[in-house]
């Protein structure tokens, strides 16, 4: 889609765009796209390119750009909101379950020989005594909500503002709601503001039955009090789709039977991420064509507040 419709410099390598491109390109780059993991928009790439209009980022997800600083030069920046909901929403469902009951780890039991060696799979814990505490209940967090209403599991909900439309108890204190519950399900954004908002004291409140599952962004998590909370048994289990580092998964997680470890595939279907894709494109030809935006970010409103600097 890019290609039909751009001059199209394609950089696929992690790490920083490299000095040579960037000499040769930055005076006439108008337009980025930028998928995540490893892709960045930062502003330290962004303050180089003169020309640029229009940040478009695959992923609902944006805190591997810079849209504070872009919003301040009349830069936009869009994302890829709402096609991909009912998508993370079932994978967030599937992690809970694989978490609460130990699927992955039954899985493993038959492959290894020992069901027929040493009979029946341990019994496991269950989502039926359990209610769920969503740290963030936007646009995705609805969605695993309802999931959860029709599994008659008792929802909470944790966030800045209350909700007015929302059937569920709102708590405006993450700790006490760690202590009401004992499943905690983090889907609000990454960056400063969540910066380890889940780190030893809320995983201490969640109590030793606890599980914790991240759908987030792996700054959301103190990993290091994550890691020393499930081996010293602060808290039953974790269920994580992202990580601090990633690719990199800290080796004492790898090693714990009591987490289930997903390679940030959230969204990570063939129809959704085309659809994702699609919308990456849309933004920058609507944009291209002097059409407002499909999905500006909330930083970067169309129509603009203020011009390109
Ligand atoms: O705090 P509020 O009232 O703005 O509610 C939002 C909540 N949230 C927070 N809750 C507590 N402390 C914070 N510092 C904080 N910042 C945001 O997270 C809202 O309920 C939710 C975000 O909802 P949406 O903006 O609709 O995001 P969506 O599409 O549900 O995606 C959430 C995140 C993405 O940013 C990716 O990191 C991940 O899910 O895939």
């Amino acid at each position: 889609g890019l290609e039909k419709n751009f001059t199209l410099h394609a950089y696929r390598e992690p790490g920083e765009v490299p000095e040579r491109l960037l000499a040769e390109l930055a005076g006439t780059l108008r337009f980025i796209a930028v998928c995540g993991h490893p892709g960045r928009a930062d502003s330290a790439l962004m303050q180089r390119l003169p020309k640029l209009q229009i940040v478009s980022n695959f992923g609902v997800g944006y805190d591997n750009v810079d849209a504070k600083w872009a919003a301040e030069r009349g830069i936009m920046v869009t994302n890829t909101p709402d096609i991909l909901n009912e998508e993370v929403a079932d994978t967030a469902i599937g992690l809970l379950l694989c978490t609460v009951r130990e699927l992955p780890r039954a899985d493993r039991y038959i492959r290894a020989g020992e069901w027929a060696k040493n009979g029946d799979f341990r019994l496991t814990a269950s989502l039926r005594n359990r209610a769920v505490g969503m740290v963030g209940l936007g646009r995705i967090g609805k969605a695993i909500a309802s999931r959860l209403d029709a599994m008659r599991v008792p929802v909470v909900y944790h966030t800045r503002r209350p909700q007015a439309d929302v059937p569920y108890r709102h708590f405006a204190d993450l700790i006490a709601m760690a202590r009401a519950v004992d499943v905690l399900l983090c889907i609000v954004p990454g960056g400063a503001a969540t910066k380890h908002m889940i780190g030893a004291a809320v995983l201490e409140a969640l109590g030793p039955d606890g599980i914790l599952i991240n759908m987030a962004r792996g700054s959301v998590v103190d990993e290091p009090a994550l890691i020393e909370a499930l081996r010293d048994g602060k808290i039953l289990s974790a269920g994580l789709d992202v990580f601090a580092n990633e690719p990199n998964v800290p080796a004492e997680l790898i090693a714990m039977e009591n987490v289930v470890l997903l390679p940030h595939v959230g969204s990570a279907s063939a129809p959704t991420r085309a659809a994702m894709e699609q919308l990456v494109v849309d933004n920058l030809v609507h944009w291209k064509n002097g059409q407002p935006p499909l999905t500006p970010v909330p930083e970067t409103p169309w129509p603009q507040t203020k011009a390109r600097a």
